[in-house]
């Protein structure tokens, strides 16, 4: 898979005739649809976007000109992860990943929704960090704390359960990158195992599970996009090897 970000004035590559996700690398947001069509089994393509100079058709399946979109059928999407990844849960049910009481259903929302500050406060620190404020440190660890406090409630390995669901896609991209803030010089945000040791926990088990393993990126390779886009000039392509391993000369015949 070319990991090349198209931009203003590239062309919409030929519909493949799978489903096709239009993404960032290095976005949470797709990060969470990724792991969702990966846990499924699904087969897709994958049209990777530069966000500063987007191409002129994104706006065809994402209006809000966000990422990830989803081209269900030909010409055809719908947008934002959350929308995406239960249309897929319930389009493709073979893998189910929600529970099947709308109870359990409606606590991992909560989940979710009480993780809202956390995400926002990692935001900051990553990319906005002269408007970071103490109590946003204070709310990123409340948040992680009690999340690491519904784990310990719900007793199983994942949030979902013995193996992981919408939920743990959900939270995880977030928690994948919180791991690269001690690396930016934002030491108050490092997951100390002391501290959350179940959740650092719950982390690992995470990496390991085959659909996170295939997309999973390493705290050092976050840290250097944010560092990237911090400087002014994200670095979209720097994961992206097309054209550089087949360009080699060959050896002239003696
Ligand atoms: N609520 C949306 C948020 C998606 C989002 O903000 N994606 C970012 C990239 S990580 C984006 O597309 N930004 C470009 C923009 O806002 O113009 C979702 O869950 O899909």
């Amino acid at each position: 898979m070319s990991e090349k970000h198209l931009q203003t004035g590239d062309a919409l590559p030929p519909y493949g005739g799978k489903l096709r996700l239009f993404a960032m690398r290095f976005c949470p947001y797709a990060e969470r649809t990724v792991l969702v069509m990966n846990a499924k089994n699904l087969q897709y393509d994958t049209v990777f976007v530069n966000l500063d100079h987007k191409p002129e058709w994104l706006l065809n399946y994402s209006p809000k000109g966000t990422v990830p979109a989803l081209e269900y059928e030909e010409g055809k999407g719908i947008f934002d992860s959350n929308i995406i990844n239960v249309y897929l849960d319930e389009k493709y049910p073979d893998v189910p990943l929600q529970s099947t009481d709308p109870l359990r259903r409606a606590e991992d929302k909560i989940i979710v929704e009480l993780f809202s500050g956390v995400q926002s406060a990692f935001y900051t620190a990553a990319y906005n960090s002269h408007a970071l404020q103490a109590n946003m440190v204070e709310t990123y660890h409340k948040g992680l704390v009690a999340l690491q406090d519904t784990l310990r409630a719900r007793g199983t390995k994942f949030l979902h359960g013995a193996t992981p669901g919408l939920v743990d896609f959900t939270l995880f991209p977030f928690l994948e990158r919180f791991e690269a803030l001690p690396l930016v010089g934002k030491s108050e945000f490092e997951l100390v195992k002391s501290k959350y040791e179940l959740l650092v926990n719950y982390i690992e088990a995470m990496k390991i599970v085959p659909a996170v393993k295939l997309y999973y990126l390493s705290p050092e390779t976050h840290a250097k996009f944010i560092e990237s886009r911090n400087k002014g000039d994200a670095n979209y392509n720097m994961l992206d090897t097309s054209g550089v391993c087949c360009m080699r000369p060959r050896k002239k015949k003696e």
